[in-house]
């Protein structure tokens, strides 16, 4: 019994009556959930297409409010917490969450994690190409916190340990449904509890290749991001003295990335440098200076490298001050990686990514975690 979960807010109706339409379609899923954000203005309006969907297809198509469970931020963590927990109640032996914006949804992404559980594989991961100036947390913040907890392990090594896509068992979740941390993780931080918990559990891990990328909704300034960037910076620094993953882990080989993917720009610069123009108020520079880091320029991969693992040890994600020193050092960092290395092209650009977390590695071996 396989069933898929789309964690929505507010994204466009006709793309989420597309993904609940696919799922429903797909002759392996027995289900579809949607659950709907706290206080979502559509979730009325997404509970009326799927009852339609659920008609069309004489398929089970559910749209529900999330639940207030954890303790940080009411967002996506309390929406995947919801359906984790009424699928653990209800016995499905997976579940399949998927972004609900993703526009080039379609059933390869449900046979590919079919295909690797019916392999055996406790946890599948989708993983797939992305803009050389996307995924800027997974690269300077989870990555490389991971790197510097849980150096030589599967955990520096997934591509998306971000990943908003992935199909769970049924032991994955039961593990997951009564796990206080990851059930208190009602914020962004939730993608990363959920990947250090699957990979300390001991279960298969494969990452299924979705070979033409994610489409999705695009940022405009990384000030949109803003608290995507510090929850997920205090949901890798939470797992200091957490468990080393013992689970093995088996990629997708490696495919060509599309064309049009390499020419895509992730976010917008001017904007985002603007966002960082004003001044650093009293508290943000105390945090500075505890940090080592004056903050008024960009940082490059070495100054990175260094302040990184300070900040993650540090970072308190209810002081105003340690909140606006970490987002502006992230800007910074971004801002710097994007004008500095992307120019030279996007494999280039990639692979200096890819040795970056291989240096943070690297350093936590040398000097053991922070
Ligand atoms: N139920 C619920 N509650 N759903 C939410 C909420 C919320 O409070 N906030 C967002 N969502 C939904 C949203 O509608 C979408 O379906 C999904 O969660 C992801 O949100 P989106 O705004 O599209 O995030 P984005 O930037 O695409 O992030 C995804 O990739 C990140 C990454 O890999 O960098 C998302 O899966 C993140 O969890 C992940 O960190
Ligand atoms: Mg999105």
């Amino acid at each position: 019994m396989s069933l898929i979960v789309f964690p929505f807010k507010e994204e466009t109706l006709e793309v989420v009556a597309a993904n609940l339409t696919t799922a429903a379609t797909h002759d392996r899923v027995h289900e579809v959930w949607a659950v709907g954000a706290a206080d979502n203005i559509t979730t009325d309006r997404v509970a009326d297409l799927g009852r339609d969907i659920s008609v069309a297809h004489s398929k089970p198509v559910e749209v529900f409010a999330q639940e207030r469970l954890g303790t940080f931020r009411s967002g996506k963590g309390d929406g995947m917490n919801t359906a984790i927990r009424r699928a653990a109640e209800r016995g499905f032996d997976r579940i399949h969450f998927y972004d609900a914006d993703i526009t080039n949804f379609d059933h390869g992404w449900i046979d590919g994690a079919e295909e690797a559980a019916d392999r055996g594989f406790g946890v599948v991961r989708h993983r797939f190409p992305r803009a050389a100036t996307d995924a800027m947390i997974t690269w300077m913040v989870t990555r490389p916190g991971l790197a510097t907890l849980f150096p030589g392990t599967i955990l520096p090594r997934l591509g998306q340990p971000l990943g908003g896509e992935l199909l769970l068992t049924e032991s994955a979740v039961a593990a997951l449904a009564s796990d206080d941390a990851v059930v208190a993780r009602s914020d962004w931080g939730i993608d990363t509890m959920i990947t250090h918990r699957t990979a300390a559990l001991g279960l298969d891990i494969y990452e299924h290749n979705a070979p033409d990328g994610k489409r999705h909704a695009l940022y405009g300034s990384l000030t949109d991001i803003r608290d995507m960037t510090l929850e997920c910076l205090d949901a890798v620094s939470s797992l200091a003295d957490a468990a080393r993953p013992t689970s093995t882990f088996e990629p997708d080989p490696p495919a060509p990335v599309p064309d049009d993917l390499k020419e895509v720009v992730g976010y917008d610069t001017a904007s985002t440098r603007e966002s960082i123009a004003t001044q650093p108020s009293g508290e943000e520079t105390a945090v500075l200076d505890e940090l080592g880091a004056d903050g008024s320029t960009d940082l490059g991969g070495e100054e990175w490298l260094d302040v990184f693992p300070r900040l993650m040890r540090g970072f308190d994600l209810d002081s105003p001050g340690w909140r606006a020193a970490a987002f502006r050092l992230w800007v910074r960092r971004v801002l710097h990686y994007t004008e500095n290395v992307v120019p030279s092209g996007y494999d280039p650009a990639t692979n200096y990514l890819e040795g970056t977390i291989l240096s943070f590695e690297a350093q936590a071996d040398k000097h053991g975690r922070p």
